[in-house]
Order: C-alpha cells, then sequence, then structure tokens
C-alpha cells in the first residue's frame, strides 16, 4: 500500500535489519528495541491491523504465527518470550499494518499494561 511505512520496508525502499523472510512474512528489528531482542513480523499483504484480519487469507496469518515461533528459536529465545500486537489507537498503536511484536531476552514484568 502506497504511503505506509512497513510496505516500504517489506519492498526494501526504506531500510531495515531482516531476520526472516518467505513469500508471505517479513520480519526485522524493531528500531526502537524495548528488549534485548525486539522483532517485528509482518504479513507482506498489506491490513492495517488485527480488526481488519478476515481480510487476510488463513495461510497468512498461519504464516505469521510460523515465523514468530521460528524466529524465537533463531533468536535463542528458549527461556520464553512475549508476543504482542497493538491494534488501535487505545492500544498505541503507531503503524497502521499488522504486525506482531516479539520481545525476549530478558524477564518480562509479571504486569502486562
Ligand atoms: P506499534 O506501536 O505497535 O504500532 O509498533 C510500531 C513499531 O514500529 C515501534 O515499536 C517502532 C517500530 N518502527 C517504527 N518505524 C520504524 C522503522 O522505520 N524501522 C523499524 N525497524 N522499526 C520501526
Amino acid at each position: 500500500m502506497e504511503n505506509c511505512l512497513f510496505c516500504k520496508i517489506i519492498h526494501g525502499e526504506i531500510p531495515s535489519s531482516k531476520v526472516y523472510e518467505n513469500d508471505q512474512v517479513y520480519a526485522f528489528r524493531d528500531i526502537n528495541p524495548q528488549a534485548p531482542v525486539h522483532v517485528l513480523v509482518v504479513p507482506k499483504k498489506h491490513v492495517s491491523s488485527v480488526a481488519e484480519i478476515s481480510q487476510l487469507a488463513d495461510a497468512d496469518i498461519a504464516a505469521c504465527l510460523h515465523a514468530v515461533s521460528e524466529i524465537a528459536v533463531q533468536e535463542g529465545l528458549s527461556g520464553g518470550y512475549r508476543v504482542i500486537s497493538n491494534c488501535g489507537p487505545d492500544a498505541c498503536q503507531s503503524v497502521p499494518h499488522l504486525h506482531f511484536h516479539i520481545l525476549g531476552g530478558r524477564q518480562m514484568a509479571e504486569q502486562m499494561a
């Protein structure tokens, strides 16, 4: 989608630190990491958030979650990790292209928000 930051990253128009890619998914390091490992997993097809997930094929949704699991192994997150998808303004979503944050490499707070 034109003018979407993450679409531009997927297409290589904006540089990123890629950690994983297949036909359906692109994943890269967050520019403002909030944990030792902070990776963003995005479907290549543009949808704005989980609220629009019905516009994605089930295979694309599944591919995102399989990617999360593979990246966690790749990044050595054997102690666990957190997966977050902010959806809409109340959740402070700042980039309107569906993405899953993988946060790991340290003990997370028990409270999630
Ligand atoms: P959210 O607030 O859930 O929409 O998360 C958006 C994330 O995207 C935020 O943690 C910072 C990250 N981000 C924003 N711009 C860029 C960028 O240009 N490159 C990378 N690698 N990450 C970005």
